[in-house]
């Protein structure tokens, strides 16, 4: 199951309690005081993982702690730190505190790490009390208690490129062509039903672009026919969108209305998907009446449109320089809506 949103509750560690205790040995009266110190409580820290891209972890386990300092002890004994919670999120997760409605933090690399919730300090043992007024000092801290929260999850997976097409258009057959992802396909509509993200190499520069293959759009996705359109916030963060048309019109539409029908439910879902990058793609030009069909798509639309055919694998090398060339340029340009969450502990109201 592909799981993009849920709501966990974690609780820091709670520091370890100091001690108070005195020295006691054989022949030394009125040893001092020698209590120590608790140990700091476990954080909750977040982890950036790119081998997960799904939430089902957290769904199923949504409770996670850090543990508690061990307590100090006598001989000036330190307790022990606790060991922090450890959540590997995918990368592209969103954490918003439910209290605030604030987004608290955006994980967005392998291995970043990004502390949700700090552990408590441990509480001083009494040597930290002794004075010249006050020698055999009884009084110890507790420990502070561990920051806690309730936490919504979403996740909006991060890839350059983001494919958009009718069912059965070929997405997931050109992903598999040009990716080393493996989604599955088949000749009925709705064969993807959670977005997969493949990597396209390019190895002469060793240069790699992340495309993400999500489920068909159908007019009307906006009322929720079809898969809806939720899954579309796996393709907001992309740099480049790629629509994918079946010039066949296997399925009895005519390609210049499956293109305007995508453009009218991406405007539907966030008009930001429609001042995006794209690239017209023609597939199926191995099949009969492709090549009369894209005649007249260019006659309907002004856009360029490049053809290829997954089943002879037409095209895709030229598809795919020119998806970097595009990425490329967008490089140098700001994304729109890059930056529009903060990072953890910035303070803006
Ligand atoms: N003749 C021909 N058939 C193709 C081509 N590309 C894909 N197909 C076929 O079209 C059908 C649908 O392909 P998929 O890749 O599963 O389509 P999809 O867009 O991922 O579909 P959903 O996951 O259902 O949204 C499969 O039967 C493919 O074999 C092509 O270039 N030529
Ligand atoms: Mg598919």
């Amino acid at each position: 199951m592909f799981i993009d949103e849920c709501t966990i509750k974690v609780t820091a560690g709670d520091g370890g309690r100091g001690c108070s205790s005195f020295r006691r040995e054989k022949y030394e009266p009125m040893g001092g005081p020698n209590g120590g110190d608790g140990g700091r409580g476990g954080d909750v820290v977040l982890v950036g993982d790119e081998n997960t891209n799904n939430l089902i972890d957290f769904k199923y386990k949504p409770h996670w702690k850090g543990e508690r300092g061990e307590h100090g002890m006598g001989k000036d004994r330190h307790g022990r730190e606790g060991k922090a919670a450890e959540l590997r999120m995918p990368l592209g997760t969103i954490v918003t505190d439910e209290a605030t409605g604030r987004v608290v933090a955006e994980v967005l690399e392998q291995g970043q790490r990004i502390v949700l919730c700090q552990g408590g300090n441990g509480g001083w043992g009494n040597t930290h009390f002794k004075s010249s007024t006050n020698r055999a000092p009884r009084r110890s801290n507790p420990g502070e208690i561990g920051e806690s929260g309730t936490y919504r999850l979403v996740l909006k997976s991060i890839a350059d490129v983001g494919l958009v097409g009718f069912p059965n258009a070929g997405k997931s057959s050109l992903t598999q062509r040009i990716t080393r992802a493996r989604p599955r396909t088949a000749a009925y509509p709705f064969t993807t039903l959670h977005p997969q993200i493949g990597v396209i190499d390019y190895p002469e520069t060793y240069d790699r672009l992340l495309l993400a293959d999500v489920p068909g759009l159908i007019a009307g996705a906006s009322d929720n026919r079809g898969l809806g359109h939720r899954f579309l916030r796996h393709i907001e963060r992309c740099t480049l969108l790629m629509f994918l048309i079946d010039m066949a019109g296997v399925d009895g539409r005519e390609p210049g209305d499956d293109y305007q029908t995508l453009l009218d439910e991406l405007g539907a879902y966030d008009a930001a998907l429609l001042a995006k990058p794209r690239v017209v793609v023609a597939n199926k030009m191995d099949l009969a009446a492709a090549a009369e069909h894209l005649a007249a798509f260019r006659g309907q639309h002004d856009v360029e449109v490049l053809p290829i055919s997954c089943e002879t694998q037409d095209g895709l090398t030229a598809l795919k320089s020119t998806l970097r060339m595009r990425v490329e340029e967008m490089a140098a340009v700001p994304v729109a809506g890059a930056g529009d969450v903060n990072p953890i502990n910035t303070d803006e109201s």
